[in-house]
């Protein structure tokens, strides 16, 4: 008897069934897989195809474009907009909100085309994240940017590694892998370890010293505990907290010797990096919050492309330094 894999697209079937919910969710779900098997073949080839490297142009974050930014970026916005399930999408790479099917669309997409394009050039891990929200589907639809706590859906591949993590509301935290047919498949739920032996700590150590000062003291005095493991790309750093535990860090930079430089607001977008990862963390039994310890979930976004810190991770580590952000 030959081994049949159970695949995403299975696993969503028997979801949507058992909740007696539409296929509507199915078909964008399918629509940003085909985009991130699409990321993974550009990504892939991309040293020999040539197009690891930059456009010469800047984008809306004031960033450097690479040509895969492009690429993936038009990949994303294509699948979303041929499903006809998105009313309007919000991209790292596109200034304005992009209007989509605001008729009959059903859903709000969030993503980053391309997590960590500080590791392109060397074709080393990179991440597509996204998160789902829906429309008001009784009375007026007012269009308002959602809350991670009002996301239906949120997920990451890591490319070129094929796989794939996604968090269904109240379902878990779900990771999958690419086989050999370019199909995820292999259900895992993903909870954070309660042991602490496997816990690390993630964050941009070269920074440090912009952190404001009690951050510093509780780095200083719990960095021995715990393993350090930093790679600069969301996705990637992420991806390892969810199966080792621990603590990732982008906290707020108030500290910088060049007072242009700081960035109390944070650098992480709120929308379609720290809102995704958090509703991925709390299904998978963890928290998130911001620099004055208030839950990312709980954040209403008055702009599409906002910033803010993150501190994300194991609960017992989340809720130490929720105390010291709040004592501050
Ligand atoms: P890009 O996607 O613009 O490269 O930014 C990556 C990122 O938003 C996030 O993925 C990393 O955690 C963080 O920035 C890395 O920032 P540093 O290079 O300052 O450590």
């Amino acid at each position: 008897m030959i081994q049949i894999e159970q695949t995403f697209m299975d696993f969503l079937l028997e979801h949507q069934e058992r909740h007696k919910r539409s296929y509507h969710f199915l078909i964008l779900m399918n629509s940003i897989l085909n985009a991130a098997k699409r990321i993974q073949f550009y990504y892939s080839t991309g040293a020999l195809r040539g197009n690891l490297g930059m456009t010469g142009s800047t984008n809306i974050q004031g960033e450097d474009v690479l040509h895969m930014d492009m690429i993936a970026n038009e990949l994303v916005k294509h699948s979303l907009a041929r499903s006809g399930r998105v009313v309007h999408a919000i991209g790292e790479e596109e200034e304005e909100i992009i209007v989509m099917n605001e008729e009959g669309g059903r859903y709000f997409v969030y993503y980053d085309p391309m997590d960590g394009s500080s590791n392109v050039p060397h074709n080393l891990p990179i991440g597509l994240l996204f998160g789902v929200a829906k429309r008001a589907l009784e009375g007026a639809e007012d269009m308002h940017l959602r809350a991670g706590r009002e996301y239906i859906a949120a997920g990451m591949f890591v490319i070129p590694t094929g796989t794939f993590t996604i968090a269904l509301h109240n379902a878990g935290c779900w990771r999958f892998h690419l086989d050999e047919t370019f199909n995820f498949v292999k259900p895992t739920s993903m909870m954070l370890p309660i042991s602490k032996k496997t816990w690390e700590l993630s964050f941009n150590s070269s920074k440090r010293e912009t952190y404001a000062p009690p951050v510093q003291k509780w780095i200083a005095e719990n960095e021995k505990k715990y393993r350090f493991r930093y790679m600069g790309a969301l996705a990637g750093d992420f991806h390892r907290i969810l199966l080792n535990g621990g603590l990732f860090m982008y906290p707020a930079i108030v500290n910088h010797p060049d007072p242009r430089k700081n960035r109390p607001q944070g650098k992480l977008r709120l929308m379609y990096e720290a809102a995704v990862v958090a509703f991925m963390c709390r299904e998978a039994g963890g928290g998130a919050v911001d620099e004055n310890g208030k839950p990312i979930l709980d954040i209403v976004p008055e702009k599409p492309h906002q910033r803010t810190a993150l501190y994300i991770g194991s609960k017992p580590l989340v809720d130490e330094i929720t105390k010291v952000l709040k004592e501050k």
